[in-house]
């Protein structure tokens, strides 16, 4: 019995690997990308467990795709590769497009053929929703997609629903909305702030000058989570009675990006103030440590997003654990250790 789990190298690809050896007696199919990464070197994410095997795999070459499929016949394959920067996205549309969207028809195609039996689950977003009509966004709210990032995942969520309802296939896309985690990407907002402010933290101990963070939209509003928490809802979408229904994962609370930068100055114990234009100052030394570079600007932000978890909750038994000032915390630690 095995599962294929996408994406090995990214925060959620991992985490759910590390569920599975954990939660479950399957062998473990961790792929990625063929970049000349040398796979035993990738052999550091899980050393010496025995049920846990790494692949190249490019979802977006269907032989590549269709090849694995035939050769590891898995119960489960659960999709976290992509394109999964939105801010990126604008300038490699065809690549988005390509891994998000394509890679999906890829991957559904082959099951369909090889091993119809095999249930498929796709990284869904929040982004989905976009240009929001009403808060907390619910399973019924429209897809209104702000980026070609989200854009490609709302076309994945169709043509899913399509091989689903034709086919008869145990194939789904959840909407996670954003979670965090020490694994998450240094370009994501939430990480961005936490490790420059640890080294910023660092620089002020020692008496070092420092260079300021920089950010965009310091008004954009997410509903932020825990990744690890998440991972657990994914697997219980995996593991419904047939037909499969599809769930947003959510903490259900919103903050700003303000909001997330100074929650982190105050774990980080560092004495601000506020002055125009968001520039934070440090009350000591008087240098500056945050301001708003416009360059960081999207062409077109989503504002504001919060999920409304409630049906997860009712039908899946899950609950988001960790808060929005535990996750910040943790990440920041981290960062600074
Ligand atoms: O951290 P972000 O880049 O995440 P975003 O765009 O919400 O997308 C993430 O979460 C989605 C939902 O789960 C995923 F689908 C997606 O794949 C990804 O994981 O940006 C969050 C907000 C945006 O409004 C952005 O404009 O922060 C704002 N922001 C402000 N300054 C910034 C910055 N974002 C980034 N990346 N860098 C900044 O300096």
């Amino acid at each position: 019995m095995s599962v294929i789990v996408t994406g090995i190298n990214g925060q959620d690809g991992y985490y759910m690997c590390k569920y599975l050896l954990e939660h479950t007696s399957f062998m473990i199919y961790g792929t990625l990308r063929y970049r000349a990464t040398k796979l035993t070197n990738a052999k550091e994410y899980f050393p010496d467990n025995p049920r846990f095997t790494m692949l190249h795999l490019d979802i977006t070459d269907n032989v590549n795709v269709l090849n694995i499929i035939k050769k590891v016949k898995p119960q489960y394959f659960i999709n976290f590769a992509a394109q999964s920067f939105v801010g990126k996205s604008w300038d490699i549309p065809h690549v988005t497009w390509t891994t998000n969207t394509m890679g999906v028809i890829n991957i559904l195609d082959s099951l369909k053929t090889e091993c119809s039996h095999c249930r498929f689950y796709n990284a869904g977003t929040s982004e989905e929703f976009g240009d929001v009509l009403y808060s907390p966004q619910n399973e019924d709210h429209p897809l209104r997609p702000r980026s070609p990032y989200a854009a490609s995942k709302c076309a994945a969520r169709h043509i899913i629903r399509v091989y689903r309802e034709s086919y008869g296939m145990y194939a789904i896309q959840g909407w996670l909305f954003n979670h965090e985690s020490i694994r998450r990407g240094k370009d994501f907002v939430t990480r961005k702030i936490t490790s420059t402010i640890a080294s910023i933290k660092k620089n002020i101990e020692s008496g070092e000058r420092f260079e300021p963070l920089e950010l965009g939209n310091m008004n954009a509003k997410r509903d932020w989570g825990d990744a690890e928490d998440f991972i657990d809802g994914v697997w219980k979408m995996l593991n419904q009675d047939t037909p499969p229904s599809e769930y947003i994962l959510s903490s259900g609370t919103m903050y700003s990006v303000r909001d997330f930068l100074e929650e982190c100055l105050r774990v980080a114990d560092i004495q601000w103030s506020r002055c125009d234009n968001d520039v934070y100052v440090h009350t000591t030394t008087g240098e500056v440590i945050s301001r708003v570079n416009s360059d960081y600007y999207r062409l077109a932000d989503v504002n504001c997003l919060m999920g409304n978890n409630k049906k997860a909750r009712l039908e899946l038994d899950w609950t988001p654990k960790t808060d929005f000032s535990t996750l910040v915390r943790k990440m920041f630690e981290h960062d600074y250790l």
